[in-house]
């Protein structure tokens, strides 16, 4: 015969106030053997104890030796003695359910949260993500990869692998990406932020030696023929390269770089540059016949930090009847 364990409890509520005496116990103790001899699993030895946040009352008839503990946070609700049995807790208040004394629990998934560290990702590189379920008792479950149904749901991601591995596409900024992961019909969602870290390879823009980025601003979305380096749809006298590495405009004829020389000073001349810009190394050369008998010659090349309008600068050789000045411009 399976043993039937007597409880006996003092509850404080508190205050120190006691509940429950020695006595008490001791009859409730006589009651039980008794009704352990006639095989009567009916209430054993009824009392009831509270106190002004906790009520525990014994079980009513069905209730088999167990306990019904009834408070305006917790209800409980315990069988003893009873080798199969568990025991079920509910915290209303919290609205948390708690099942404890299971080998086993069935749950239902209402969340599922994915993750990677860092929520980053180079692009045409990869990153590992993870995803964590939340059960209804507010548990979390580790998923592993292999459980997760993954995709991309929105942005430049080539794909997810069943292992979670995400794989970035080529972009020509830094652009946000949505990857998901599913895991019993619950879908969770990722952020990941693809960086630009090659500004030339944005598909048919790739490899020409314009910034991606510059290309979109100007033309849309590759391909599209008035992008490349050499066309010059606005007609003005410089072709898309130029204008990319002066800081113009190629799609207004009247934006375009200018040199002026603005003032003469004996053999001093003063030059002006309409733009310079970072990025960018600037060559000035001089011939007196355009390279006729007097070779192109560099007497300055420069670089800036920062975007300069009207930048001036001197030669100081500026001698002669006639000379000539022109400008190089090259990638820093
Ligand atoms: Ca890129
Ligand atoms: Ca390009
Ligand atoms: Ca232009």
């Amino acid at each position: 015969m399976p043993s039937r364990p007597f409880l006996s409890w003092k509850l404080d509520n508190g205050t120190g106030t006691l509940k429950s005496d020695h006595r008490f116990a001791m009859n409730r103790t006589s009651l039980a053997i008794l009704s352990l001899g006639l095989g009567v699993a009916t209430a054993l030895g009824q009392s009831n104890s509270s106190s002004a946040s906790y009520k525990l009352l014994h079980a009513p008839l069905t209730g088999g030796g167990g306990q019904v503990g009834n408070g305006s946070n917790i209800t409980a609700q315990i069988s003893v003695g009873d080798d199969f049995s568990g025991a079920v807790s509910n915290i209303t208040a919290g609205g948390v359910q708690e099942k404890p004394n299971y080998i086993g629990q069935l749950y239902d998934v209402t969340a599922v949260a994915v993750n990677s560290t860092p929520n980053t990702v180079d692009e045409t590189s990869t990153r590992q993500l993870n995803a964590t379920a939340t059960l209804d008792d507010l548990t979390l479950l580790a998923l592993a990869a292999a459980e997760v149904q993954w995709s991309v749901f929105l942005g430049p991601l080539t794909g997810i692998d069943a292992s979670g591995l995400a794989t970035a596409d080529a972009v020509f900024a830094d652009t946000t990406a949505t990857a998901q992961g599913s895991f019993q019909g619950v879908n969770g969602q990722l952020g990941l932020t693809v960086f630009n870290t090659n500004p030339d390879n944005f598909r048919t823009y790739a490899g020409d030696g314009l910034s991606d980025g510059w290309q979109v601003d100007f033309f849309g979305s590759p391909p599209n023929a008035n992008a490349a380096p050499a066309a010059n749809p606005d007609n003005d006298p410089y072709d898309n390269r130029t204008e990319f590495l002066t800081g113009y405009d190629p799609t207004d004829a009247g934006d375009f770089f200018q040199l002026n020389v603005i003032e003469l000073t004996g053999s001093s001349a003063t030059l002006e540059l309409s733009k310079i810009i970072p990025g960018t190394r600037y060559h000035l050369e001089r011939s007196v016949d355009l390279e006729q008998t007097d070779p192109w010659s560099e007497f300055t090349n420069f670089t800036t930090l920062s975007e300069i309008f009207d930048h001036q600068l001197n030669d100081p050789n500026a001698t002669g009847t006639r000379w000539f000045y022109r400008l190089g411009v090259e990638p820093e």
